[in-house]
């Protein structure tokens, strides 16, 4: 509520959403929404009760502010069986499957952050390696947050992650995210610097951006981080966490059932996507270099009554009132 009162006042008396400056606002952009309603979920286990389910007991981790050390979780065996099916089966469709940039940071990880069958990593240790890669951090978030606090993050290139695991009764699947998706998915892209860039873009553009820019910005995030595709030496690999975080998915996608069309943001943007089925159509990147040039200038068209630049030795950005 208070955020609504203290939106930004431009010269042109145009309303702009209130956005974080430095990286501590993002203390306050950690809205959940509660996208996922198990019980009109006809295609889960009924002894499926809450993606939370197993999470109320690390439920202190969400209140902890950007900053405090993250939580170090004790799971348990039947959550470590979980990561353990999920790991294996991934592991296997890797190195046909994934992008080299994934590979190399995946191989990384099992050497220096604990990334095995038998262990769940540490957010704690993965977010160590991530800043001194990239100046990526995490955050624990207590599930699905809103894309305008999502991606606001970003911006600051903080990734919020859930900390809890997906419900050991459907170990290949998760309607919302969990951390096997987090740890298999997104955090081994983020490793990656033109990777990095990108997903920082992304966020940059987002603030102060209205709802109808935010959606389609969260469009494009959603072809493209979590299920974009892109050339490598005359294949197409993926490169999005979606994908790289469902075995079904993945296999799926590097078949010749979708469709695939070149990545183009205008277009990417605005295209419909289906959260409760594969995609029937796919964007395939030139390579990573290529996607960010191309959204940085889409970034530029979008119209706003400020310009901003980031402060990566303050962690911060100087919004400048466009004349
Ligand atoms: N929240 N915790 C979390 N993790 C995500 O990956 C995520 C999110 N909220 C929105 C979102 N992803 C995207 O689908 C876009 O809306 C930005
Ligand atoms: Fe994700």
């Amino acid at each position: 509520l208070k955020r609504v009162t203290e939106d930004v006042k431009t010269s042109r008396e145009e309303k702009v959403p209130w956005f974080p400056r430095k990286i501590q606002d993002l203390d306050r952009c950690h809205h959940l929404i509660t996208k996922y309603d198990p019980s009109l979920d006809h295609g889960h286990p009924v002894s499926f009760v809450s993606p939370l389910f197993d999470f109320f007991k690390h439920k202190t981790s969400v209140e902890k502010f950007l900053g405090d050390p993250l939580p170090c979780i004790e799971y348990t065996a039947r959550e470590t069986a979980t990561w353990r099916e999920v790991y294996r089966k991934l592991r296997s469709l890797y190195p046909t499957h994934a992008c080299t940039q994934y590979l190399d940071a995946f191989q990384q990880l099992e050497k220096h952050c604990g990334y095995q069958e038998d262990n769940i990593p540490q957010l704690q240790d993965v977010s160590r390696f991530l800043k001194e890669r990239t100046g990526f951090q995490l955050r624990p978030a207590a599930g699905l947050l809103s894309a305008r606090d999502f991606l606001a993050s970003l911006a600051f290139r903080v990734f919020q992650s859930t900390q809890y695991i997906r419900h050991f009764s459907s170990p290949m699947h998760s309607p919302e995210p969990d951390c096997c998706h987090e740890l298999l998915g997104h955090v081994p892209m983020l490793a990656d610097k033109e990777f990095a860039q990108f997903s920082q873009d992304i966020g940059l553009a987002s603030l102060g951006s209205s709802e109808a820019e935010i959606e389609k910005l969260a469009t494009l995030y959603w072809f493209t981080v979590e299920f974009g595709l892109c050339k490598q030496n005359g294949l197409i690999k993926a490169y999005g966490a979606g994908l790289l975080s469902s075995y079904g998915e993945l296999t799926y996608a590097l078949s010749n059932k979708p469709e695939y069309k070149p990545f183009d943001p205008e277009v990417t943007a605005v295209h419909p996507y289906q959260d409760q089925a594969f995609q029937p159509v796919y964007f395939v990147a030139e390579n990573l270099e290529d996607a960010k040039a191309k959204l940085q200038n889409y970034a530029m068209k979008i119209k706003k009554p400020f310009s901003l630049h980031y402060d990566p030795f303050t962690s911060s950005v100087e919004v400048m009132n466009t004349p």
